[in-house]
């Protein structure tokens, strides 16, 4: 029977409910984070806590307690489960009161609830490269912010799955923004490539750890924009998540991104972030 949390409780997941007039039901008002949770322990806790907190102060969302007393309970909902390897999910909306628009007038408290969610250690990792299908980037213009607000994700996503695709590349008028449920890098003449940590994209926690990889490994970096046909002509393309690490994109609809492998860069990349995580690992036996 698996446990979550609700506010600073802890439930079964048949007592967790939530009310229907709860604002994140009704107008995605919320905030939410997904973690990768390596034997017990959660990875890269503090940057997704600095991106909450960012967040919620975007939203003008005020957090029921503060992100220590937060990660404290999530080390408590990952020990409750007994999950060794998975995720941690948490979201936290506006609460509960009678549909309207505009912020409630008087402070009502948030609601905050969060999951497990079991996997094996590698099983969304997909070294041998995925397919992916440029679709639109028809969503709002405040993407960095981690909304549950998801629907623009959503039909990108369906749209390249009906596609036979893995992932959605999206693209507003020709410039590649991210994919669906991740960030996207190309590499050209050895130099890599993404685009820039602004209002168009989610600065994701794998982007900027990619980005110290690559600068330890003297990989050179440009933060910026790039084409359609930039992404078509690259030497090779990846995708990163807290799923997916660093994954290489070897098809984009009907074209083969240059010999359709994985590149050379990308797999340094990624073995160097194997690597990490298995430090990561070992460090948390001890
Ligand atoms: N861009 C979008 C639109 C995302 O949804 C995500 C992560 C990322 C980039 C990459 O961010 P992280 O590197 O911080 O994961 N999507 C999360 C999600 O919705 N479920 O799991 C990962």
């Amino acid at each position: 029977m698996s446990v979550i949390l609700y506010n600073d409780t802890f439930l079964t997941r048949e007592q967790g409910k939530v009310d229907m007039e709860d604002r994140g039901y009704q107008f995605g008002d919320g905030i939410y984070e997904a973690l990768r949770v390596y034997n017990g322990k959660m990875f890269l806790l503090d940057l997704h806590m600095k991106r909450l907190a960012r967040s919620a102060r975007e939203l003008r969302l005020t957090l029921p307690y503060d992100t220590d007393h937060l990660a404290e309970n999530l080390d408590k909902l990952i020990k409750e489960n007994k999950m060794e390897n998975g995720y941690v999910y948490f979201q936290i909306t506006r609460g509960a009161i009678a549909r309207k628009h505009r912020f409630p007038e008087k402070p009502i408290s948030c609601v905050l609830t969060g999951s497990v969610e079991e996997t094996s250690q590698d099983e969304d990792l997909h070294a041998e490269g995925i397919k992916a299908s440029l679709v639109d980037d028809i969503r709002w213009l405040r993407c960095d912010i981690k909304t549950l607000n998801l629907l623009g994700n959503v039909l990108a996503n369906q749209d390249a799955f009906e596609k036979g695709a893995d992932e959605a590349i999206l693209h507003r008028d020709g410039v590649v923004t991210e994919g669906s449920t991740c960030n996207v890098f190309i590499v050209k003449d050895g130099t890599l490539i993404t685009h820039p940590a602004n209002h168009f994209i989610l600065n994701g926690i794998t982007r900027i750890f990619v980005l110290e990889l690559a600068n330890r490994l003297g990989i050179p970096v440009e933060e910026r924009t790039y084409t359609t046909e930039e992404l078509l002509n690259a030497d090779e393309a990846f995708i990163t998540s807290t799923g997916v690490r660093v994954t290489p994109v070897v098809q984009i609809d009907d074209h083969l991104v240059r010999d359709g492998k994985p590149g050379q860069i990308t797999t340094r990349l990624l073995d160097a972030f194997n690597q990490d995580v298995d430090q990561f690992i070992t460090e948390t036996l001890v």
